[in-house]
């Protein structure tokens, strides 16, 4: 069976500690055509707030996936389509490349069936992941592209994710990113604000990631992107 991902474009990632612009409903954001909800953030994830954002799409036709930023949130609910476990391959701390997935395979039954890893590579040093992750952000579009190749060809990662969280990426280190890549399906998130950045990042990425533009502006501008990703 080919995975749900690789017929995507575009996701919409939705933080459960970020409020949604007045006015504006979750109902909203699962109508602007997006292909999948991603629910997860970095910091402040609590079960209770999980379970409050996937209880509110749940009742929309948009599948939905848990991305838990520590094995202590991840929230069994049958709304969810599955599970995506972030592993950081550019981590300064072997705290997220490996051991946060030891503790929580010993900790908890894993529903195998319906968990993916990403092969995140971190490349805002300015985020909360790159902070938490100690991340070595300074990194060229050749360590980019090799990242990629490591995580695909010789980890068997399914997604990698290009992270640049609250900024906007370099196309060019995106373009690397996709030449890396072969099989897996490259994720690339951070920054999309309109229909030009979002196009940009679409051209070279599978799917692109929309997180901030949501909490901050709302339908009409996530809307744009979701055409451009469509587009691109
Ligand atoms: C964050 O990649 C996502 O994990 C999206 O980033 O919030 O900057 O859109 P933004």
């Amino acid at each position: 069976m080919t995975a749900p991902w690789t017929d995507w474009n575009h996701i919409l990632k939705l933080d459960p500690d970020k409020e949604l612009p007045d006015g504006v409903t979750f109902g909203d954001l699962c109508a602007t055509g997006t292909d999948a909800i991603e629910i997860g953030g970095t910091m402040g994830m609590t079960e209770e707030n999980m379970t409050a954002v996937i209880d509110a799409c749940a009742e929309h036709d948009v599948p939905l996936y848990q991305e838990p930023a520590n094995p202590s949130v991840v929230v069994r609910n049958d709304a969810l389509e599955g599970y995506f476990i972030p592993t950081v391959f550019n981590a300064g701390s072997p705290f997220w490349i490996t051991e946060a997935h030891k503790e929580w395979v010993r900790i908890d039954t894993v529903d195998w069936e319906r968990t993916t890893t990403e092969a995140y590579i971190v490349m805002n040093p300015e985020a909360d992941v790159a902070t938490l992750t100690e991340a070595d952000c300074d990194l060229g579009a050749d360590d980019v592209e090799a990242y990629a190749k490591v995580a695909e060809r010789m980890f068997g990662q399914e997604i990698v994710y290009l992270e640049y969280s609250g900024m906007l990426g370099d196309e060019e280190i995106v373009e690397a990113a996709s030449r890396g890549v072969d099989e897996s399906t490259l994720f690339y998130g951070g920054g999309i604000h309109d229909y030009d950045s979002a196009y940009g990042m679409a051209q070279y990425a599978d799917v692109i990631v929309v997180g901030d533009l949501a909490h901050d502006e709302g339908v009409d501008a996530l809307r744009e992107t979701v055409e451009a990703a469509n587009d691109a």
